[in-house]
């Protein structure tokens, strides 16, 4: 399955994905082209509405202290739920949607979710720390909502300049 990042502004990212219900191979096809578009992007987390499949899908491989990435610690979820969410933490997000533009961003510090597995089966995850605020900014995907979208209006218009600004250079080299 080849895959493609959709970027800003493209009005996909507006869209918002649906329950999975067929845990079958088209399903394991889509989670594994997704692992491999970002590793090859440098990413640490990916929702199957930014490769174009809008349903409630996201994967997370989250560095460990030496800032490496290992298969074994891809964290799949589908239908994913919070059940429990509590304090307040603050953290520069990125997002391979939205290439080259980082910022502080308040999400919940520590969260409880609900999701399933490529099989199906039910699984619980309780968090904290930048996978806590991985999961809160995928599962935003699967709203239709970018980390951009939740900046001040001051905030908001810096990143529309810069974006403007990035696009006008890329046409010019
Ligand atoms: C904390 C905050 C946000 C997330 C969501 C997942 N975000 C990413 O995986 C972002 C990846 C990213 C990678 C980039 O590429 C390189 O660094 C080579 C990048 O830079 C450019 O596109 C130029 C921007 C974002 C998880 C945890
Ligand atoms: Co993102």
């Amino acid at each position: 399955m080849k895959l493609n990042i959709v970027e800003y502004p493209d009005r996909k990212l507006k869209e918002k994905s649906v329950a999975v219900e067929l845990f079958n191979e088209e399903l394991h096809n889509l989670l594994d082209a997704m692992y491999h578009i970002m590793m090859d992007s440098n990413g640490i987390g990916l929702a199957a509405i930014q490769v174009a499949h809008a349903k409630r899908v996201l994967i997370l491989s989250i560095p460990d202290e030496e800032g490496e990435q290992h298969k074994e610690d891809l964290i799949e979820m589908i239908n994913p739920v919070i059940t429990y969410k509590s304090g307040e933490s603050v953290y520069q997000e990125g997002c391979l949607s939205v290439p080259s533009f980082y910022e502080d961003i308040v999400r919940f510090e520590s969260i409880s979710v609900n999701y399933q597995d490529r099989e199906g089966n039910t699984k619980k995850i309780e968090t904290d720390g930048l996978l806590s605020i991985a999961i809160q900014h995928e599962m935003d995907h699967l709203e239709g909502i970018l980390f951009i979208d939740k900046l001040s209006y001051s905030r908001r218009k810096k990143f529309e300049k810069e974006y403007k600004r990035a696009q006008k250079e890329k046409t010019l080299s």
